[in-house]
């Protein structure tokens, strides 16, 4: 099943956009790791996964329909050449939405996320490029529609529909049209994520190819989508009782969970570094000590901190170049 044939009930190929749109998606940390496909085309999940959404921090994106024979798409104010693999992605989203040859656009893609965050931005560019497209060819869809409809973009992208804590059900049927993102209607003032840089370079691996390598090669990564499941009921239920041990607790062993699986794929993925694996010590060290901090990484060697704004003054010390980002307030 292709992604034009999921959407055929809700997009009629005759629309044609009528506007020029500007939408903003925020950023998205997962505490609980979308890692693998069962379906690669349609960006199908192995497991659901459990994110918080990084408020003004994301992706604004505005589209204009052009008259011209083909998409222009700038990315933080430089216009990408039409063989980028960012253009081409964002040219095969617009595909979904017209009929082809009918109209084109200017998508022009600005991140709000700090350059020294080592954050990505598909998750948040693709789910403002949805929001963009539904208003722009006056669609009214829902945003657990817009959801389905970001995911086909990027797996991740389909959590930055929403703000605060996300939920992404994988969902059962072979369409996907259960799989999206669901809000978890949760506030948790004086939460803080601390985004801690230790590699400024470009990652080897991207995610796509990296889980692919590990459901492809990896024996250990049977054993994830089983840890999943099982962290993301002890995630919920640490966010309806603010249990903050317990959601450290479990975003941390998740993510070394993940990576364990990485590193057990072949060839190797490490995504760590030497700093990465020092700074880990470091939270160990302080946790030991007695300070309530976790920590949660992606595909790739920059970590995330997780702690509570009661215990950021005494952070900021050890990590004084950290950019702390406090999704629901401080609590004050
Ligand atoms: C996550 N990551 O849950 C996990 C943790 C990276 C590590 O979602 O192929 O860019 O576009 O569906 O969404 C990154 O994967 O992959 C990701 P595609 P995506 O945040």
């Amino acid at each position: 099943m292709d992604k034009s044939a999921v959407l055929a009930d809700w997009i009629s190929p005759s629309t044609n956009p009528v506007t020029s749109i500007e939408h903003f998606a925020p950023s998205n940390i997962a505490l609980c790791k979308y890692w693998g496909k069962r379906n690669k085309q349609l960006n199908l999940p192995m497991n659901a996964s459990l994110s918080v959404s990084l408020g003004h921090l994301g992706t604004h994106t505005r589209i204009v329909p052009i008259d011209y024979c083909a998409d222009e798409v700038w990315l933080n104010g430089e216009q990408l050449l039409p063989s980028a693999p960012f253009c081409q992605r964002v040219s095969s989203f617009l595909d979904l939405f017209r009929q082809p040859g009918s109209c084109y656009f200017r998508v022009t893609t600005r991140n709000s996320i700090p350059t020294a965050a080592g954050l990505a931005s598909s998750a948040s560019g693709f789910a403002a490029l949805s929001k963009a497209v539904n208003d722009s060819f006056e669609l009214n869809l829902t945003d657990e529609q817009l959801s389905v409809i970001a995911r086909l973009g990027s797996g991740s992208a389909c959590r930055s529909i929403f703000n605060g804590f996300v939920e992404w059900q994988m969902g059962q049927r072979a369409d996907g049209l259960d799989s999206h993102g669901v809000s978890v209607e949760q506030c948790w003032p004086g939460l803080c994520v601390g985004l801690v840089k230790v590699d400024a370079s470009a990652k080897s691996i991207d995610s796509r190819s990296g889980m692919q390598r590990t459901v492809d090669t990896a024996h250990l990564y049977q054993s994830w989508p089983i840890q999943a499941a099982h962290d993301l009921v002890k995630l919920k239920q640490a966010i309806a009782e603010q249990d903050f041990t317990l959601l450290g607790q479990t975003a941390e062993h998740n993510a070394l969970s993940m990576h364990a699986t990485m590193i057990a794929s072949w060839p190797p993925l490490v995504y760590w570094q030497p700093e990465s694996l020092a700074t880990m010590q470091r939270i160990w060290k302080l946790r030991q000590e007695g300070l309530n901090c976790y920590f949660t990484m992606d595909a790739g060697p920059n970590l995330k901190l997780l702690f509570l704004n009661d215990e950021l003054e005494a952070l900021m010390r050890y990590f004084p170049e950290m950019e702390v980002i406090q999704p629901f307030g401080n609590g004050r």
